[in-house]
């Protein structure tokens, strides 16, 4: 099975730029407008390892509930609201990357997960998120430190390790992404394939895994995260979170995906990332990232959008406050400026 990387699709982006991209049109407004949302009592998301035993088990349930839950998204093949979320950001993954959204459009995805996992699966607390830096030893590029650790750890509530070791054909590794030391199913952990499958997607199955240990020490490093939070203003910020699609461009963006998922793993594939439920821990600490560089400057940070509307046209068309995302069926279409704020109304949460 071809396995389609994000940089592959970048490349892809570029050939067709010139091309015209679907733009979702915005729903018409309603004579009666809904009554303003508010946030009360918002989550606080945690990092996985501040989080009590049974918190991490509540949560770990209820992402098995998600997956036992029927699908509402309308997406073929989409069986159920694990299903949902995944399948949401594979059929956007061409408008949802590069861009000035890129961030945004993430953030309402990882909130309306937690929503779904609070609504629907009786979790009462945060998305928790995985801070990558605290495992990564830029001085000692194969360290293996990450792998495991609290999160990637073998235990029954916990994500669970590496593939089994399995070598890409060529075909399979288009971009030559070296050093990988997995690429087989998941064998240990909450997530195994006697307990959960990877249903969405053209390689449906068990959750996979291809730990790159030199590419996780490179991206992870707390030095490329320092590097984001010192960006002046939201377009630099964003551009310097996904950096340009090569492995030479160490981007935090990258680590999670190709560190963890490198070739043949889940969290690699482009479309089809978030059929690792540890993508919502890596997004969730990218969005983060974005909370802690908003909080240095707030008056500025939550008014302000910027970067391409198209995929890598940073000479181009910049999104503004009104431009509006959407997630399908999950949710309702949301205007940039509601998804800058984590207590807007529209989201509810905090760090
Ligand atoms: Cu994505």
């Amino acid at each position: 099975m071809h396995h389609l990387s994000l940089f592959a699709l970048a490349a892809s982006c570029l050939a067709t730029l010139a091309a015209s991209v679907p733009v979702m049109p915005g729903e018409p407004i309603p004579s009666e407008a809904p009554a303003p949302q508010v946030c009360r009592n918002p989550p606080k998301r945690l990092e996985w390892r501040q989080m009590s035993q049974s918190q991490q088990k509540s949560y770990i349930d209820a992402v098995i509930c998600l997956t036992m839950t029927e699908s509402k998204s309308g997406i073929a093949r989409a069986i159920n609201r694990f299903d949902d979320h995944q399948a949401v950001h594979s059929v956007q993954t061409p408008n949802i990357h590069w861009v000035g959204h890129f961030i945004l459009w993430h953030r309402y995805l990882v909130a309306t997960y937690e929503k779904a996992l609070r609504e629907e699966c009786g979790y009462d607390g945060g998305q928790p998120y995985w801070d990558w830096s605290q495992d990564a030893r830029s001085n000692d590029p194969n360290s293996l430190a990450t792998f495991p650790t609290a999160v990637l750890g073998p235990g029954k509530y916990s994500f669970g390790g590496n593939g089994a070791p399995v070598a890409p054909t060529p075909a399979q590794n288009p971009l030559n992404l070296t050093g990988g030391t997995g690429g087989g199913c998941v064998r240990d952990g909450a997530f195994t394939p006697d307990r959960f499958r990877v249903n969405y997607g053209p390689d449906p199955g068990c959750l996979k895994r291809d730990f790159v240990p030199w590419l996780f020490n490179a991206f992870a490093d707390p030095a490329r995260v320092r590097e984001v939070l010192d960006q002046p203003d939201y377009a630099a910020f964003a551009r310097t979170l996904e950096k340009v699609p090569s492995f030479e461009a160490p981007n935090i963006h990258g680590s999670g995906h190709f560190g963890v998922g490198g070739v043949l793993g889940t969290m690699g594939n482009a479309e089809n990332s978030p059929g690792d439920p540890l993508f919502y821990l890596h997004h969730g600490n990218l969005d983060r990232v974005l909370w802690l560089w908003q909080q240095k400057d707030p008056e500025t940070r939550l008014n302000q959008v910027g970067g391409p509307v198209v995929p890598m046209d940073y000479g181009g068309k910049n999104v503004t406050l009104d431009f509006t995302v959407n997630l399908g069926e999950l949710a309702g279409d949301a205007m940039l400026k509601q998804l800058l704020d984590t207590q807007s109304g529209v989201l509810c949460y905090t760090y």
